[in-house]
């Protein structure tokens, strides 16, 4: 069972065991607060059982191993306030878990998809992980029950954030934060490599998904609640103009682009106490 967490979205912890255990709330739900000043050796000290960026439960199996895949280019702080929360959230879910950050050097358009791709290559060389969660650095779920696990269909976790008023961006959105079975995602041949810049790669995997007859689920919407770290677009992620004409060509590609032709420079893989990160150049935007 997981630790303090009902069947039913309901908490059995109660206000006064909350207060003892210090960071589960009734109903889940976390109170999440970002100091300014808060650096990564702080966090690293909060979370002593955390080593080369995984943590198993020393008492259980877990059911999943888990792997936490960030997309991050100059998102350094954003980075700091995601492990803080996300190291312990995770802990109490009792995951046996990695997390790795996904570097993209250089200044040429960002491309999200493609490093993740690299995420989920990369990882199943350290270990054969059952699940991927596919997560936006500025993303910090707010309740315990948005469970980190695979289901047997692709799960959308962002329902709502607190920057679009907790309601999901547009009916069919799959971007955020997302949670696929290595099988899942191996068959639809992961993401594009080629949406260069922001946007429409997310709505290709969700096509992807579609194809292949897998229905997107997602938790309740007080339970897929999230806090967006707020942020301005970012240089070399403007928004990607050629998006709609990708997204048309998708049924036609899908098997010659994606995981089976993800090449990329990997630079290096480093173990940080708090996570892995893998750093790659992408030498073509076109
Ligand atoms: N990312 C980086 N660095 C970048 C660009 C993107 O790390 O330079 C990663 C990061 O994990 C981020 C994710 O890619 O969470 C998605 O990019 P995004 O946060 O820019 O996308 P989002 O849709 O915001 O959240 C778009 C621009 C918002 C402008 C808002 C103005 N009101």
């Amino acid at each position: 069972a997981l630790l303090g967490i009902g069947g039913h979205g309901q908490s059995r912890v109660s206000p006064a065991d909350a207060v003892l255990t210090g960071n589960i709330y009734p109903g889940g739900q976390n109170k999440l607060v970002f100091k300014p000043d808060l650096t990564l050796e702080e966090v690293q000290a909060k979370n002593p059982k955390v080593s080369r960026g995984r943590y198993r439960p020393e008492e259980c199996k877990a059911l999943q191993r888990v792997a936490v895949l960030i997309p991050h280019r100059n998102r350094e702080k954003h980075l700091i306030y995601l492990l803080e929360h996300l190291h312990p959230f995770l802990q109490r879910q009792q995951l046996d878990y990695g997390i790795y950050v996904i570097h993209q050097t250089g200044s040429k358009k960002f491309n999200r998809a493609k490093l993740l791709n690299v995420g989920y290559l990369e990882a199943l060389k350290e270990e054969n992980w059952d699940c991927f969660i596919f997560h936006d650095v500025d993303l910090v779920p707010e309740n315990d029950f948005n469970l980190y696990t695979c289901g047997d269909q692709p799960k959308h976790l962002v329902v709502g954030r607190n920057s679009t008023g907790y309601r999901l961006r547009y009916s069919k959105y799959f971007g955020g934060v997302t949670a696929l079975s290595r099988e899942q995602f191996f068959k639809v041949n992961g993401f594009s490599n080629n949406y260069w810049g922001w946007g429409g790669e997310d709505d290709d995997l969700r096509l992807r998904v579609e194809l292949h007859k897998m229905k997107i689920s997602r938790p309740k919407p007080d339970v897929g609640k999230y806090t967006m770290i707020f942020h301005t677009r970012d240089k070399g992620n403007e928004v990607n103009g050629s998006r709609m004409k990708l997204l048309q060509q998708m049924s036609r590609v899908w098997k010659t682009d994606g995981l089976s032709s993800c090449s990329y420079r990997l630079l290096s893989v480093e173990h940080n106490p708090l996570y892995a990160n893998i750093t790659v150049d992408f030498w073509t935007a076109a």
